[in-house]
C-alpha cells in the first residue's frame, strides 16, 4: 500500500519534471494558439473617455498564458479589470498578469474580467471595428476585431 503511494508520487514529480524541461534547447516549444472572439465595446456615452471590452480568450495550447500586454490603435493604455463584489459595493480591480489555463476560455464579460480602455479616441460609433492585440509573456500574441455596439437599453 504505501510503496503504491511512492510510486504515485514518483511518477508525479516525474511528469512535473518533464513539463519543466520543455522549453529548453533540445525540444522545440510547440507553438501557442490563442484566440479572440466575440470581441465588442458598447458604445460610449458623449463625455466619456474610459470604455469597456469584453471578449472570448481561447488558450488552445498546452501552456499557461499569461497576459502582460495589450494594444489597440483606439487607446494608448489598456488594463486587464475585474468587478469584485466587496462590502455590499461592486469594485472594480486591475488585475495584472491574468493566466490563463491550457486549454481553457477565459470570458471577459460585464460583471467580471473586462478590458478597461482608457483616454479611448473619439468618434467611434456603433458599427465601428478596431483592432486588438493582447500579449502574453514569451511573445505569444493573439490578435482581434472588437466591434462597437449599442449599449443596451
Ligand atoms: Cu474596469
Amino acid at each position: 500500500m504505501k510503496s503504491q503511494i511512492l510510486v504515485c508520487l514518483l511518477s508525479f514529480l516525474l511528469v512535473a519534471c518533464g513539463q519543466q524541461n520543455s522549453g529548453d534547447a533540445s525540444s522545440e516549444p510547440e507553438p501557442a494558439t490563442v484566440e479572440i472572439s466575440a470581441a465588442v465595446m458598447p458604445q460610449l456615452p458623449p463625455g466619456q473617455s474610459t470604455a469597456a471590452v469584453y471578449l472570448k480568450l481561447e488558450n488552445k495550447s498546452a501552456q499557461t498564458l499569461v497576459i502582460n500586454h495589450i494594444v489597440s490603435s483606439v487607446s494608448d493604455h489598456i488594463e486587464v479589470h475585474r468587478n469584485i463584489y466587496q462590502e455590499g459595493v461592486m469594485q472594480m480591480r486591475s488585475v495584472r498578469h491574468a493566466s490563463i489555463a491550457p486549454n481553457s476560455t477565459m470570458l471577459f464579460a460585464p460583471g467580471g474580467y473586462h478590458l478597461m480602455l482608457f483616454d479611448v479616441n473619439d468618434g467611434l460609433a456603433v458599427g465601428d471595428h478596431f483592432p486588438l492585440t493582447i500579449e502574453f509573456q514569451g511573445g505569444v500574441k493573439a490578435e482581434g476585431t472588437v466591434s462597437v455596439e449599442a449599449i443596451a437599453p
